[in-house]
């Protein structure tokens, strides 16, 4: 039996991880037995009847509390890391929640003998390459946002933990992750619910020490080559495309958020010069 905890699991991330996880696991895994620890800052919807016939556990606890947060991964095989900030925020409280919390996620891993870490780590970590290049996983940094510094930071952090001690990481660097696009950016940035699942399936079963994928479905308008996440086994089954035709033109005024993948991220408190980006 393997028990996952899954950190911001009152959050939209979270709770579609929380209905769904459970019963894709159980069809795709066949032989393995599961277990879940459901966490979060805030106080969880109450458990679903699914929920307590699968036994699973919901505990509080701020990620910034290093003490309740090695309480919190006592029996843990795997992790999968949403809790935190996700949008741009104050340095204080992206401090505490994001480099704080991170910080204690991997320490109490490494000495709880916690196996593995599936981050979830952000687009707007490369928020500043331009729409018109095309990266990979090889792709260092380039963040868009005090946001994307800290999403930056816990893929740093993972590097440490994974080639240091012995926590395996999966660093995902999300693009959209919505119920269906809303505009043209998210034809590129899409990740399905569906695609979400079968890439953390994929995340708690593959063999890798440290490793860095896009959180994206397979539209074929994305910025992002993904092969590292096919190798290891991802297979994407939605493309934004199907909305190509009602989105395409659904573009923003902003002349900074355009031409960059992290979009408004990227144009929030912009001051600086657009063609010195590179
Ligand atoms: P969300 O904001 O809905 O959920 C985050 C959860 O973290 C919330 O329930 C919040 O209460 C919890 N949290 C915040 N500070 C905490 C703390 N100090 N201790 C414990 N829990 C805390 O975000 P969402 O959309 O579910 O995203 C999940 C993760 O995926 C986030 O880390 C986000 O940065 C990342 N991500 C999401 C994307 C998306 O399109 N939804 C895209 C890229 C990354
Ligand atoms: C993110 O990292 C955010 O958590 C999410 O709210 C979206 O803004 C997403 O990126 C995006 O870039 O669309």
């Amino acid at each position: 039996m393997k028990r996952v905890l899954i950190t911001g699991a009152a959050g939209t991330l979270g709770r579609v991880l929380r209905e769904r996880l459970p019963s894709h696991l159980a069809t795709h895994t066949p032989g393995q037995a599961w277990r879940f620890r459901f966490s979060d800052l805030v106080e969880m919807a109450p458990a679903t009847a699914a929920e307590r016939r699968e036994g699973s556990e919901f505990l509080r606890c701020d990620l910034a509390d290093a003490q309740a947060v090695h309480a919190l991964l006592e029996d843990v095989h795997a992790v999968v890391h949403l809790g935190g900030r996700s949008t741009e925020s104050g340095w204080n409280e992206l401090i505490a929640s994001n480099l704080v919390g991170v910080i204690n996620l991997y320490e109490a891993a490494r000495r709880r003998g916690c196996e593995r870490v599936l981050l979830a780590s952000s687009n707007h970590a490369i928020g500043l390459y331009r729409r018109s290049e095309r990266i990979d996983h090889r792709a260092a940094a380039r963040p868009d946002s005090r946001y994307g510094v800290c999403k930056a930071f816990g893929e740093d952090l993972a590097f440490l933990y994974a080639h240091k001690h012995r926590v395996r990481s999966l660093c995902m660097r999300i693009g959209s992750c919505v119920e269906r696009p809303h505009n043209a950016r998210m034809l590129a940035s899409w990740l399905s619910y569906g695609d979400l699942l079968r890439l953390v399936a994929m995340g708690l079963m593959a063999d890798y020490r440290y490793e860095i994928v896009y959180g994206v479905s397979a539209n074929r308008r994305a910025w992002w080559d993904n092969r590292r996440a096919q190798e290891l086994g991802y297979r994407p089954e939605d493309d934004a495309e199907v909305y190509a035709a009602e989105l395409q033109h659904a573009v923003s005024d902003s002349a900074v958020a355009e031409p960059f993948q992290g979009g408004h991220f990227a144009a929030e408190e912009f001051d600086g010069d657009i063609d010195a980006v590179r």
